[in-house]
């Protein structure tokens, strides 16, 4: 039986990896490491009915309570989740990008050389291509350019994560995943906002002309290409993981209203984000050919199932917009009204 450390495994993605491990692979462990930051819900997995799985608070910047994890336990993979991962946020605030993003992957990089882990996956994003024009995907060579506090911070881990496979043998392997939506997503992102601002009757903003593309992949997709890497990669890789769906944001957010059977004078035209990068695309051709990934749901399927997960789930997401996230919102998007 091989004993994961999962990072961030409060978070979207981070969940929604532990609970597709806990009901396929019963013979893997995971130990969660995560420190509970505004976009965590602890409640999202629970700790007596997940076998095989045990929650600690930690925070990978704090070198002290981390290593207290790799002396105790014997691990096996290191799966690196944790972030701060809004690009609005880090526009109001880069320094504790940098913190969660950069030093506490350095300690993680470091406690796992110390402890001979068998392997270090870091999950990174297409952000850290930059932004491309109307042509052209982003594949694993294409030189990173980050233009924003978060990607830079994520290229920052990237490199240093790489530095560790060259400098000291580390397994290392790297994921490059699109624009995740599904399940669990906090409010705060394109989607789950879109969603939630529709069924409570508040304005959606978009930004700029509304005409920026990102390249949806399903949360679940993501999780089964970050498996087939941990599984089946090579050390030393990078694999761009995509779910082959561009799409202008005025279209995603008007195609949401027509499911939702919700106005689209809903929409409200707002001040663009500064440096918006302005397309996103991924070319997953690497991870499709060499590990077999094929991402499985279309984006109108996988729209359905995660409107339905956010009609359904109310009460997870009412607790979130009713507590510090009014603030986030007012700072965001009502000053000066
Ligand atoms: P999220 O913000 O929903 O979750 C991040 C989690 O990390 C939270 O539970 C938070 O409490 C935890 N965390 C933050 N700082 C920490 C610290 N110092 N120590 C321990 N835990 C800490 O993010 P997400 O959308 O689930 O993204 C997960 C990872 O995937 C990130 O690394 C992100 O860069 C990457 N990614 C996200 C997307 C996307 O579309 N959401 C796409 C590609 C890659
Ligand atoms: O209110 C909004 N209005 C709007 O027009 C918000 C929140 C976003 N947008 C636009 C900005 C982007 O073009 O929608 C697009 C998607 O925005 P986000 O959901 O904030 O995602 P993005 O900035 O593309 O980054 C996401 O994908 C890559 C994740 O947040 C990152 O963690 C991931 O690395």
């Amino acid at each position: 039986m091989k004993t994961y450390l999962v990072t961030g495994g409060l978070g979207f993605i981070g969940t929604n990896f532990i609970k597709y491990v806990a009901s396929n692979r019963k013979d893997i462990k995971i130990i969660n490491i995560d420190s509970v930051t505004y976009a965590a819900n602890p409640d999202n997995i629970d700790e007596e009915k997940t076998i095989n799985y045990k929650f600690y608070k930690i925070d990978i910047a704090n070198n002290d309570e981390l290593s207290e994890i790799f002396k105790k336990n014997k691990i096996d993979y290191v799966v690196n989740f944790a972030a701060e991962s809004h690009v609005d946020r880090s526009i109001l605030n880069p320094s504790i990008f940098i913190k969660t993003n950069v030093e506490g992957t350095l300690n993680l990089l470091k406690l796992s050389l110390e402890y001979k882990i068998e392997k270090f996956l870091q999950i990174s994003t297409d952000e850290v291509y930059g932004s491309l024009g109307k042509e052209g995907l982003f594949t694993e060579k294409t030189p990173l350019s980050p233009r924003s506090p978060y990607s830079a911070s994520k290229a920052s881990a990237d490199m240093l994560a790489m530095s560790f496979f060259h400098t000291y043998g580390m397994p290392v392997l790297i994921t490059r995943c699109s624009n995740n939506y599904g399940q669990y997503q906090f409010p705060e992102k394109l989607i789950p906002l879109t969603i939630i601002n529709a069924l409570t009757g508040k304005d959606i903003p978009l930004y700029g002309d509304g005409k920026n593309i990102r390249d949806w992949v399903y949360v679940d997709d993501h999780v089964k290409g970050v498996l087939a890497v941990l599984e089946k990669g090579e050390f030393g890789e990078v694999y761009n993981i995509g779910g082959r769906s561009e799409m202008q944001n005025i279209d995603i957010i008007s195609l949401i209203l027509k499911k939702l059977n919700k106005p689209l004078s809903l929409i409200k035209y707002v001040k663009d984000r500064a440096g918006h990068d302005r397309r996103y695309a991924i070319d997953f051709s690497k991870i499709n050919k060499e590990l077999e990934f094929n991402p499985q749901l279309n984006l109108d399927k996988g729209l359905d199932l995660t409107i339905n997960w956010y009609l359904e789930n109310r009460k997870w997401w009412g607790k979130i917009i009713s507590g510090d996230y009014r603030n986030y919102y007012k700072i965001m998007y009502e000053r000066g009204k």
